[in-house]
């Protein structure tokens, strides 16, 4: 197999890998969009912290062994670039009716609505969860955590340009129109909110925006996943580039998860305090307690599977049997990658109860895939529960069953409880605040954010982490902070 890897072109206004150069309708078109979307970081970026400098990483390269640098950036200076995984010159579409037939390198006529439609979604998702974080810079519990924040957001940037440049490159009128929608949709607005249900929900403080990482992006990488298998060329190299990315999201979520369970379990133990369920007792340590930390997970966890649509869906069906959007690593699946005789188990409410039919495999392809996210989420709290064991404390982390608090599919007409048992409107609504986030407790998580912007120092509730980004030392100074 040939493989292509494009140098990158780092000295135009837009860093790339794709000859931009070459392309001067493309090249223009980006052009003319970039001062928008340099409009929209600056209205919906990170609040107050514009004009600081942060320690940022800057792809520069698809080189697997050396595709970033690190070094001081102002955000609005960031190098935002378009760049596409290597191509293998041979690629044959993997999946579908079309399996075995030549990549497509331009859009397929017969499958551009569909096309354009899972590349605008995707699209939206990016600028959104910038837009839910913008806030938190200012509680941020040091300077290590803010400018991990503000990686995941410049990078969240970076994977708009990546479904922009699709749009302008290969869908004409019509994705230069979609690229100016991305700009003006809103995260939580009445009237033009964001595309998907979790991208409209607020990120209120920081234990949301790791819970958020850790589930949320986890659905990036499992979309990212499915789309990096596309027939489509173009659009399985960018997302091929992107997961490279997105994995420093996951692992910010995952460790700033740990590390808060690491501080309440150290505070414990230090108070002598062996009973999880003692939360007044826990909080006067000025830590988060270990059912409120479940709660959140409840919280983001019931959010994000929401994103994976119907179980049953003909256009998920649509988008395989196209060849358009795989299933999650289908070039590691030993079938015949075309489905169309095979059934799936499904969890569904039949005759009241939560029962598993099998249905035909093509319908249920956002099942499966939301099977696989939830087999990889629990991954990571496995060693969150680790952490609490190493401290004999009886308490686990659990990930909910997938019919609790759902607002998307079979279950979005009913109530459950995190068992997955199913309750009447009055149970739930006597029970909620058991399992979800109250009022008090998002209180008691607010009076906690307090910034912490002295180099190498945490905030109470939050354990340092292991090692530094890049291998720095503990006191480094990740953020210059300056008056915006
Ligand atoms: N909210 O047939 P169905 C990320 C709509 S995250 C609102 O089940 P389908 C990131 C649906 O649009 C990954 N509406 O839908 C993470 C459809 O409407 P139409 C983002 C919803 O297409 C953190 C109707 O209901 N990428 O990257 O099978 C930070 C029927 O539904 C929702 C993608 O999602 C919802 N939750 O499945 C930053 C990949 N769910 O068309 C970034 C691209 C469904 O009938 N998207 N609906 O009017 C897709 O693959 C699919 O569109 C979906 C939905 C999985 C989202």
């Amino acid at each position: 197999m040939t493989i292509n890897i494009a140098a990158v072109d780092y000295d135009g206004l837009i860093p790339n890998n794709v000859a931009l150069g070459d392309d001067p309708r493309v090249k223009r078109a980006l052009e003319k969009w970039h001062p928008g979307y340099i409009d929209w970081w600056n209205d919906m970026g990170p609040e107050g912290f514009q004009a600081s400098l942060v320690y940022l990483r800057t792809a520069i390269s698809v080189d697997p062994k050396g595709w970033a640098k690190f070094d001081y950036v102002r955000m609005p200076e960031y190098r935002w670039g378009v760049l596409l995984a290597p191509q293998h010159t041979d690629r044959k579409i993997p999946f579908g009716r079309h399996k075995g037939e030549p990549a497509w390198q331009e859009v397929p006529g017969e499958y551009r609505a569909m096309l354009r439609r899972l590349i605008v979604i995707q699209g939206d998702t990016e600028p959104a969860s910038v837009e839910q974080q913008r806030h938190l810079g200012k509680t941020a519990p040091s300077l290590y955590d803010m400018r991990n924040l503000f990686q995941v957001n410049v990078e969240e940037g970076r994977h708009l340009w990546a479904m922009v440049y699709l749009l302008q490159k290969y869908f004409g009128t019509d994705g230069r129109e979609e690229a100016e929608a991305l700009l003006q949709r809103r995260s939580g607005h009445p009237d033009t909110p964001r595309m998907l249900g979790a991208f409209n929900e607020k990120t209120p403080d920081w234990l949301s925006f790791f819970m958020f990482t850790y589930f949320t992006d986890r659905d990036g990488k499992m979309q990212l996943e499915a789309l990096a298998q596309s027939g489509f060329d173009p659009l399985s190299r960018t997302c091929r580039f992107m997961l490279t990315e997105e994995a420093h999201h996951m692992f910010v979520g995952e460790t700033g998860v740990t590390r808060v369970i690491q501080r309440t379990c150290e505070a414990m133990k230090a108070a002598g305090i062996t009973d999880p369920y003692d939360i007044a007792a826990v909080r006067k340590l000025g830590v988060i307690d270990l059912p409120t930390i479940q709660k959140k997970a409840n919280l983001h966890f019931s959010l994000t599977l929401d994103l994976f649509g119907n179980e049953i869906s003909t256009n998920a069906a649509n988008a395989f049997h196209a060849g358009l959007k795989g299933r999650y690593r289908e070039d590691r699946l030993k079938d015949d990658h075309q489905l169309e005789h095979d059934t799936y188990p499904v969890l569904r409410l039949i005759d009241g109860k939560i029962q598993s039919e099998d249905v035909s495999a093509l319908s249920a392809l956002n099942m499966r895939l939301r099977d696989d996210y939830v087999v990889d989420a629990n991954v990571g709290v496995g060693r969150w529960n680790k952490v609490i064991e190493e401290f004999g404390i009886p308490f686990q982390i659990k990930l909910p069953h997938v019919a609790f608090h759902r607002h998307i599919g079979e279950f979005s007409g009913i109530h459950a409880d995190v068992n997955g048992t199913l309750l009447s409107e009055a149970e739930w609504t006597q029970k909620r605040n058991d399992y979800l986030p109250s009022d008090g407790d998002k209180d008691f998580i607010e009076s906690l954010m307090q910034p912490q912007f002295e180099t190498g120092q945490f905030a109470s509730w939050i354990a340092p982490p292991k090692v530094g980004i890049d291998n720095k030392p503990g006191d480094f100074e990740y953020v210059k902070i300056a008056d915006a």
